[in-house]
């Protein structure tokens, strides 16, 4: 039967028990689901081993094939691997089966209103396509392949050994102002020199290279793609190039590396969505030394987990260790790095669906959003627990979030939301005599020019706070931002069209960064493929276009960090 001429009997009868086991808040924004696609994943491509059920539907290997790579670019972002549910439900053989055939193809063509896109009315899936997905889903998962230490030792290349790199900096960059701007679309990113907004260089990366992270001498840059191919860029060469690589996993989001003193660049670590896990290597030479599985039990259920992704992981500057936040378990990991022979971590019941996060100004307490319970879990990085899960919007997304001194409030830091046009104004200071009442308290709501946003900034010498809205299904407002007073955070928002001052038409406006200096804000003006892209730089006090960076190199620019910000974890 013809997917489009389905009855309307059977979508009636399908779509409530869609409704019923979608997530609670069923009116979230359909944008962030299709973020949650991402870029596709690595193990579209990747041969695996396929069990088949009797009970399900037939498929030759042809269509199996086809159909393990739509998964896995489309659906494995939101309904896992292991098809075992986070921003999606769980889609396991037996329950799916139920469904049926007919019924499962309603749901992939239209979409549900727990927010799944609908792949045939976007045409993003044929109606072929649709029907096969709709078998496909009935056969158990196939599982990728395990990637032990044996498969990343063998991934890793050391191109320039430490003995043969420069012994000062080589070139005449001023690095602390330098940017690496990720290019999303070729597997690349661009190092831009901060003063003279030029571009220094464009280095080949992993695949949709998802962020940079810088050593804490400023020398050292770390890539990661999703396809979990680490680059290490050595900063001081007379051009910036890539002196080893490894591949840690086969799908990967986060990596960073060694602060607490003592320990400056010595140690790297990177987070895996597949295999669940993380890795700590030498920072000189990315060689790796332990990895560590993060397969085990959900924090609040005791439920087994086969596949809790490693999300942000971030590089304490009080202690020897890596605060590693695991999504599906919800456990928030403090990884001691000091003796890894007789690895010490402490495990923290946080909140389940962990994502992005930053600290707070005194770089005590780590705040990380656990986006599909609508909450920000704070860890105490000193004493090595929860201090509390707030509640805030509908899906949390803070990037590493944003800290001021606020006139009424003291210390408090943001996140804006993805389902909703709040920004969530959190107390950070508990030991404060005057502000510690509103510790770990939403203290202020303030309204975003649109829902769908993905990142926030300030910087300890400016006044302002800018807001994108990058999933708005409405151009205007993807293509604006926010800018907040601080001083005077009771009045609303000034909005501006940052991809209009590009002279860009389609393009998302995403990701403030600012300088080192802190009086600019980078911000990518985010186009397709194909199209025109952009970096925009606003003058942060006068709120006024300073440049405009624009090169055919610049290919779908997304992530933006400054060497000095990212270093200190200024934001
Ligand atoms: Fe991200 C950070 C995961 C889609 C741009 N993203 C992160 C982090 C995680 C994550 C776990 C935190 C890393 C850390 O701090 O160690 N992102 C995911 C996904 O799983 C998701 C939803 C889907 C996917 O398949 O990847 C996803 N992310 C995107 C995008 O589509 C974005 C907007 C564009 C792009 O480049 O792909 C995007 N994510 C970013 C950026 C950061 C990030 C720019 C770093 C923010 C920062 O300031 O630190």
């Amino acid at each position: 039967m013809n997917a489009k001429h389905l009855s309307k009997a059977l979508m009636l009868a399908v779509l409530p028990m869609a409704m019923a086991s979608a997530w609670a808040g069923d009116d979230r924004a359909t944008a962030s689901n299709t973020y949650m696609q991402g870029g596709g994943s690595a193990l579209a491509g990747m041969k695996m081993y396929q069990s088949s059920d009797p009970n399900a539907p037939a498929m030759s290997e042809a269509e199996f094939d086809q159909s393990r790579a739509i998964y896995f670019d489309r659906c494995a972002g939101c309904h896992g691997v292991l098809r075992k549910g986070a921003t999606g439900k769980a889609l396991l053989p037996e329950p799916m089966q139920k469904l049926g055939t007919e019924s499962l193809k309603v749901f992939i063509h239209y979409g549900t209103a727990g927010g799944m896109p609908g792949f045939g009315t976007s045409n993003e899936m044929t109606e072929k396509e649709v029907e096969m997905m709709a078998r496909y889903i009935q056969d158990p998962a196939p599982t990728p392949p395990e990637w032990g230490m044996k498969e990343i030792r063998a991934s890793w290349k050391l191109l320039v050994p430490p003995e043969q790199r420069p012994k000062k900096q080589m070139n005449k960059l001023n690095l602390s102002n330098l940017f690496s701007v990720t290019l999303r679309d070729t597997g690349e990113v661009a190092l831009i020199d901060g003063d003279s907004k030029k571009i220094v260089a464009i280095l080949k990366t992993g695949f949709a290279v998802h962020i940079s992270r810088i050593s804490k001498s400023g020398r050292y840059l770390y890539t990661t793609g999703r396809d979990g191919l680490i680059n290490l860029i050595d900063l001081w060469m007379e051009t910036p190039q890539t002196v080893a690589t490894i591949r840690t996993g086969s799908d990967a989001r986060s990596i960073d590396t060694s602060k607490y003193k003592g320990f400056d660049d010595k140690i790297a670590i990177a987070g895996t969505y597949w295999p669940p896990a993380y890795v700590l290597m030498d920072g000189f030479t990315l060689e790796p030394k332990k990895v560590m599985s993060t397969r085990g039990y959900t924090y609040d259920e005791q439920e087994y987990h086969p596949e809790p992704r490693v999300a942000s992981i971030v590089s304490s500057h009080i202690k020897p260790e890596f605060v590693v936040n695991v999504k599906e378990t919800g456990k928030v990991l403090l990884v001691d790095y000091s003796d890894l022979k007789n690895l010490k971590t402490t495990e923290i019941e946080a909140e389940r669906f962990l994502h992005d996060g930053g600290w707070d100004a005194s770089k005590r307490y780590f705040l990380v959003a656990a986006n599909m319970r609508d909450t920000v879990s704070v860890v105490d990085t000193k004493e090595g627990k929860l201090a509390a899960n707030v509640k805030v919007g509908v899906k949390p997304h803070p990037g590493r979030g944003a800290n001021w001194n606020d006139t009424k409030y003291g210390p408090v830091w943001a996140t804006g939301h993805l389902g909703d046009d709040t920004i969530a104004v959190i107390g950070t200071a508990p030991n404060s005599k005057k502000y510690g009442k509103n510790a770990w308290k939403v203290v202020r709501s303030l309204k975003n020019h649109g829902n769908g946003s993905l990142f926030i900034k300030t910087h300890p010498k400016s006044g302002n706070l800018w807001v994108d809205a990058a999933l708005s299904p409405d151009e205007e407002i993807q293509q604006s931002i926010s800018v907040f007073d601080l001083k005077n955070l009771d009045r609303p928002a000034q909005v501006i069209n940052i991809a209009k001052l590009a002279g860009i038409s389609k393009g998302r406006v995403t990701h403030p960064e600012y300088n080192k200096a802190g009086d600019e804000v980078w911000f990518s003006v985010w186009g397709p493929k194909n199209g025109e892209s952009a970096i925009v730089v606003m003058n942060d006090k006068t709120r006024k276009l300073k440049a405009v960076i624009k090169d055919p190199r610049l290919v779908t620019p997304t992530g933006k960090f400054n060497v000095y910000n990212t270093v200190h974890d200024v934001y």
